[in-house]
């Protein structure tokens, strides 16, 4: 039988996971188990470039394991893992470090971007993010990443540091291709301020939508979301807010646009945000039933985590032993 291509794709326990990481990652990594190897991680070590309160931060990785499961990611079709259960991903890091340079570093849009919104801990780790999540998939020789807009830049400098290594060393890793999903591509954006992405860290609540919001804060949530003037539903530029609305909307209830169009001709924003809210909340009911059910079998998902990190470590551990002997260390004779 023919072997499937690897696929890598993480998500940070950076507080409480919101449909924009559900509309944007999640839904697409279950999707696409079946066409790919696929291997995802529970990203604790990017989780930390901010400041985490260490509790939170543990209860987040449980909640955001037991999420993947609950979406449907199915444990027995992927690897799934825990990132600092796998040493791997920093020791790889270590040696792609010695051929990154600051520069390519220091520009990256999301470094600039955190580094104003966290001005009291611009840490190294920070400005390393991109580098571990190169290691994260050249680890796994992954032939695809699902990526969102926001990661593209990301991807670009894992592409070059594979090739810089290959020509260096001598072929080793796999140069990864961002896999963009058909009909996707959705960037989410915050429902207070329609110019900025939905954020889990935003300290605006109501700019996001966490996957354990219950039904009456999503319904409030969605009502108090920022329109633009005019009462007409129409996909347009220059209406930012209804537009992210109707994306929302789409990606719930799988209607076109145009469907979503048609469908509240000749009705105001009131009818449309409150349907909006309403088949969000009903898709969210069952995937937080599943979750708080998972989450009461702790021993189930720590074998989980067990298998996944078994998994994940054998496969880092050969792409690192050869990038360790291309390197030159002593391995022994
Ligand atoms: N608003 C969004 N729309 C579409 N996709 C999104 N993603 C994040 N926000 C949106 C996708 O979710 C995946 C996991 O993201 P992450 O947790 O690794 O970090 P992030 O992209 O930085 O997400 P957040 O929610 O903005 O986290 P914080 O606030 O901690 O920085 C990625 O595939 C991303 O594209």
């Amino acid at each position: 039988m023919e072997e499937k291509r690897k696929l890598f794709s993480a998500v940070q326990p950076s507080g409480a996971v919101t449909i924009g990481n559900y509309i944007g990652a999640i839904k697409n990594f279950v999707a696409l188990q079946d066409e790919f190897d696929c291997i995802y991680a529970v990203a604790d070590l990017h989780a930390i470039t901010v400041r985490q309160e260490p509790a939170a931060l543990r209860k987040n990785t449980l909640e955001l394991m037991a999420l993947f499961i609950a979406c449907g990611i199915d444990p027995e079709k992927c690897v799934l893992f825990v990132q600092s259960h796998v040493p791997a991903h920093c020791e790889l890091t270590w040696v792609l470090n010695t051929i990154t340079y600051p520069g390519e570093l220091s520009r990256m849009t999301q470094f600039k971007d955190k580094s104003a919104k966290h001005a009291e801990n611009v840490n190294m780790g920070l400005m390393d993010y991109p580098v571990l999540m190169a290691s994260d998939i050249l680890l796994y020789q992954a032939a695809a990443v699902p990526v969102g807009a926001d990661q593209k830049q990301h991807l670009e400098l894992t592409r070059d540091l594979a090739i810089r290594f290959n020509n260096r060393y001598s072929d080793t890793f796999t140069v990864p291709e961002p896999y963009i999903m058909k009909g996707s591509g959705a960037k989410i954006m915050s429902l207070a301020d329609p110019s900025r992405k939905m954020s889990k860290s935003d300290d605006n609540p109501n700019g996001f939508i966490t996957m354990s919001d219950d039904r009456d804060t999503v319904i409030r949530k969605c009502k108090r979301a920022v329109t633009d003037s005019g009462n007409e539903v129409r996909l347009s530029e220059d209406k930012p807010g209804v537009s992210n609305l109707i994306a929302i909307y789409g990606a719930f209830t799988g209607k076109s646009a145009q469907e979503t169009e048609k469908q509240f001709e000749g009705k105001g924003y009131g009818d449309f945000k409150l349907a909006v809210g309403e088949a969000v909340a009903d898709a969210l009911a069952p995937i937080q039933a599943e979750k708080a059910r998972l989450l009461k079998d702790k021993g189930y998902l720590n074998e989980v985590m067990k298998r996944g990190e078994e998994t994940a470590s054998r496969i880092a551990r050969k792409t690192l032993s050869k990038v360790y002997r291309k390197v030159g260390f002593y391995q022994g004779e």
